[in-house]
């Protein structure tokens, strides 16, 4: 696949479709919801099935995706690798940035998850191509994590560089007070693959992000 490198510097909403958020909902029924309708960057995020099963989900998402949607995959290299996505996202502790772009080469996106200044500088200095910055807000989705709250927005936005999604718990009530504190760019799972009416609540949160 081309680099689609370009795309990451005007994407401002990133959606993760997470396996066990999703719950018993097909995930090809909500990446048809939101890929090509205005989602600049589409994750797949699988903690629960085995890696046959997220081989062969991550191949028929990334058919979903449009050239003007990056499809990134979460933690699994041999999978990204295989199927030739746009990037991967991985976490702290996860493989190096220096392994991940050997394998990967120069024109994959990697994006990290980072949970302080500290680590978001870092990123910034290995290579990152992005960062995701949270949990904003408690969420569910990462029970284990500590909430950073509004103020790391600020002093990320003063250091930081390369492009940042803020994560964690934001939904269509909370967005404009993530977008006050200073982000531009947000990424959002279960307000999404949890809502009753996935058209409504993505294209509600398209539109305040847009507005
Ligand atoms: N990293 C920080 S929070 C999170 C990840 C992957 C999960 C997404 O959060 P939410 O609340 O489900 O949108
Ligand atoms: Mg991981």
């Amino acid at each position: 696949m081309k680099s689609k490198k370009g795309l990451l510097k005007k994407s401002r909403l990133y959606v993760i479709i997470d396996k066990e958020t999703c719950e018993r909902r097909p995930l090809a029924d909500i990446a048809n919801k939101i890929t090509n309708k205005g989602v600049g960057i589409f994750q797949y995020r699988d903690k629960v099935s085995n890696k046959e099963t997220v081989l062969r989900n991550a191949r028929a998402l990334k058919k979903s995706c449009d050239a003007n949607t990056l499809f990134i995959v979460n933690d699994f290299l041999d999978v990204a690798k295989i199927i030739d996505c746009d990037g991967l996202h991985f976490g702290q502790g996860d493989l190096s940035l220096k392994l991940a772009r050997q394998f990967l080469g120069p024109n994959k996106i990697i994006g990290i998850s980072c949970h302080s200044l500290k680590q978001a500088i870092d990123a910034q200095n290995c290579g990152a191509d992005y960062i995701g910055v949270g949990p904003i807000f408690s969420t569910p989705t990462k029970p284990e994590y500590k909430p950073v709250g509004l103020g790391l927005i600020k002093a990320i936005s003063k250091k930081i560089k390369i492009p940042f999604f803020v994560i964690g718990g934001i939904n269509r009530n909370n967005l404009n007070s993530v977008l006050s504190a200073g982000a531009k760019r947000v990424a959002i799972c279960s307000a999404i693959c949890k809502a009753k009416n996935i058209n409504r609540e993505f294209t509600n949160i398209r539109k305040q992000l847009y507005s």
